[in-house]
């Protein structure tokens, strides 16, 4: 008996234990953490006032505020600097060079990076093609330059507008905005974390590599990380940082009682079966924080940086050791930002008010593009429809039902290989004159184009793009190859504005066969995603157009893709047709080129209940056009969740019921009695 009884709690702890890793899947531990990130590491160990950089010759040069930021020698903190960090100081010696500009609306940039007329050993990456030109003309030209001298030493001041003003306290050097009236709005390196590693040239014996799992990454540079505190005054919160799946106002990641100790990490990744409470990034990355609080209104800070970042929000009292007092402590929430690449190119918004803060990050990076009519209605989409009988049928059963949809959306099945642009000729025989016959009653299809290209001599697009040079090269200098669903592939080198030209050429209705005026784009796994790649990514040593490293570019390259994507689809129409293009991965300036949804969900309630933060903050970080797939992609949900989907769903701007091939089949003409419920929720979103 009693072995009966063992052997039966036995077998239940082992269901138990099972099913919870079924509901647990995501892999965590394919991706690195921040103890598993070198840059991270190093740069969260920092203690405050490490930073030995003061602020020199400054002046003002072709409209900006430029200094010099050199370390300061002899100074107390640096004879105490134990051997390894002195080594690390000879590395860095070289002065940096500061740009601070003031743009209409009381935008303040700060710019920091080597020093060019000091021969790095290779030009640092920029981000370019995401602040609109409307923004760098707005540029005011300061004509001159205040100085200070205070409590707290030297500092030069500018004007910023009529209510603010911009500070460079120079020893230590420290950035801020403050009111007329005194009070700081927005300070960096106010607590002396920053650091900015410089490129150096390899010597006999260095070795730089570094690896993750099976992977090793080159890293020819050494390390290139930077990093700095940000702190926002009158603050009871702060918010965005998209995309992950938790809370709308971020919650505290370092600092006492905080039991999770990650930094929010911004690095694109698909991430299989995503959590629905964690504040690990997503699909996409947007570095643009904002502040809000009751006292003193609303602020927002930006870096421009398209390599991996890692923000630390600070719960007050982290500093208790430092003995750093801020003149102003009231409410304010530190954080600490860190960049395994790039330059720093950072932003502080003044607000005061919360749409005066997303007004002046849109300004810089662009307004969200007016989406075509049918696209705010309703999709539907499965992964997949099978074939033309499948599309006319769910086509014909949406009127039977009178249910009212405008979109229907074809996975990766319907391609033949997955070569995109070609068609399953056995499944899909006669594609035009099924758009024809959706379009004939107002309705259009969408096709998924994925970046990975099919390395098969005889497909059209591999064979061009090998042959002009297209793609990503690996370390060796050759063309990348990656698996990804066509199996072994490559990715097109979105940074080279020629190859994205080249792009656009493919969705002309002559180059697209099959296609017709009344089909638009679907861009998934654009992070990009590689199935055998480090955390199924690129290789961070991998280049691009101009010699940058992936990791440098990393979080930008779903971004061009969509991009390319969306100017294919405009110079389609001749400029006429307003393109549609859903994206999975983000970058900032992703509002300008099409919709966006929070990937691969689940079936859940609680996945229901966290897509509203997550719609929220992309809406807050300027992606107006977004959702969440209704109803879960992976799973079968039960037919309350599914009605109480389509109920929110109606709400999210782009609003599409998706499901994974795995799952039943969910159209909502399926679900009988409750077919009134969804179809008065579908019309509701007509009416919206
Ligand atoms: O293309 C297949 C799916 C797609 O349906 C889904 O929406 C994407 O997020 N895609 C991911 C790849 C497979 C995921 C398991």
């Amino acid at each position: 008996m009693a072995t009966i009884q063992t052997t039966s709690l036995l077998l239940l702890v082992t269901i138990l234990f099972l099913s919870s890793s079924l509901v647990l899947s995501w892999k965590k531990d394919e991706f690195r953490n921040c103890n598993q990130t070198p840059f991270c590491k190093r740069a969260r160990s920092r203690k405050p006032g490490s930073c030995s950089l003061i602020a020199t010759d400054v002046f003002i040069n072709d409209g900006d505020l430029t200094a010099k930021l050199v370390s300061k020698k002899n100074n107390n903190q640096q004879q105490q600097q134990d051997q390894e960090e002195e080594e690390e100081e000879e590395v860095i010696q070289k002065p940096l060079i500061l740009r601070l500009s003031v743009y209409q609306d009381g935008i303040l940039r700060l710019k920091i990076d080597e020093d060019p007329s000091l021969d790095p050993p290779k030009k640092r990456f920029q981000v370019a093609d995401v602040i609109v030109q409307e923004f760098e003309s707005s540029k005011l030209w300061l004509q001159r330059v205040s100085t200070e001298e205070g409590e707290f030493g030297v500092s030069s001041i500018v004007f910023l507008n009529d209510n603010n003003e911009a500070v460079v306290k120079h020893d230590p050097f420290e950035v801020y905005v403050r009111k007329k009236s005194g009070e700081r709005v927005l300070s960096l390196n106010s607590h002396g974390l920053f650091d900015f590693e410089q490129l150096r040239v390899k010597k006999e014996g260095d070795d730089w590599s570094e690896s993750f799992r099976s992977h090793t990454d080159s890293r020819p540079y050494g390390p290139q990380s930077i990093s700095f505190d940000v702190s926002f005054y009158g603050a009871d919160f702060v918010y965005g940082i998209p995309e992950r799946a938790t809370s709308l106002a971020l919650k505290p990641t370092r600092g006492p009682d905080v039991e999770h100790s990650e930094p929010y990490r911004l690095f694109n990744l698909d991430v299989f079966e995503y959590l629905a409470e964690s504040p690990f990034g997503l699909y996409g990355s947007i570095p643009f924080m904002i502040s809000h609080g009751k006292a003193q209104g609303t602020s927002g800070f930006f870096w421009l940086n398209a390599a991996e970042m890692q923000i630390d929000v600070l719960k007050s009292g982290w500093d208790a050791e430092s003995g750093i007092s801020l003149p102003s402590s009231q409410g304010r929430i530190d954080t600490f930002w860190m960049s395994e690449a790039g330059i720093v190119d950072a932003f502080f918004f003044v607000g005061p008010g919360p749409k005066d803060v997303v007004r002046q990050y849109t300004d810089v990076t662009g307004k969200p593009s007016m989406p075509q009519h049918f696209a705010t209605a309703y999709h539907q989409c499965r992964w997949n429809y099978r074939d033309e009988e499948d599309v006319a049928n769910v086509d014909s059963k949406f009127d039977e039902f009178d249910i009212p949809y405008d979109v229907l959306w074809l996975d990766i099945e319907h391609t033949d290989g997955k070569k995109y642009f070609t068609w399953d000729r056995n499944l899909f025989p006669h594609p035009e004159e099924m758009q024809n016959k959706l379009a004939a009653k107002g309705r259009h299809m969408v096709t998924i184009v994925d970046p990975h290209i099919k390395r098969d001599d005889s497909y059209f697009l591999h064979k061009e793009a090998s042959e002009k040079g297209h793609y990503v090269k690996d370390a060796s200098g050759r063309d990348y190859d990656g698996w990804c669903w066509p199996g072994s592939s490559s990715y097109l080198d979105m940074l080279n504005p020629e190859i994205r030209s080249w792009w656009t050429e493919k969705f002309s209705l002559q180059n697209y066969v099959g296609s017709t005026p009344s089909l638009y784009i679907w861009n998934d796994m654009n992070e990009p995603s590689v199935f055998n790649g480090p955390e199924v990514t690129m290789p961070r040593d991998a280049i691009h157009y101009g010699a940058a490293e992936h990791r440098e570019v990393h979080n930008a390259y779903g971004y061009y893709f969509h991009m390319a994507t969306a100017d294919g689809l405009l110079k389609r129409g001749d400029g006429k047709d307003r393109p549609f293009v859903l994206s999975r991965a983000i970058f900032p300036g992703s509002q300008r080129y099409g919709a966006i949804w929070t990937g691969d969900n689940s079936a859940e309630w609680d996945h229901l209940r966290v897509s509203v933060p997550m719609v929220l903050t992309l809406g807050l970080t300027g992606i107006t056009f977004s959702g969440a797939d209704v109803g879960g992609f992976f799973g079968n949900p039960e037919t309350e969740l599914l009605v109480r989907w389509y109920q929110l769903g109606a709400y999210y701007p782009f609003f599409r019921g998706h499901a994974h091939h795995d799952t039943k089949r969910r159209e909502p003409y399926l679900f009988g009695y409750y077919i009134l419920n969804l179809t008065s929720t579908l019309l509701l979103n007509i009416k919206l």
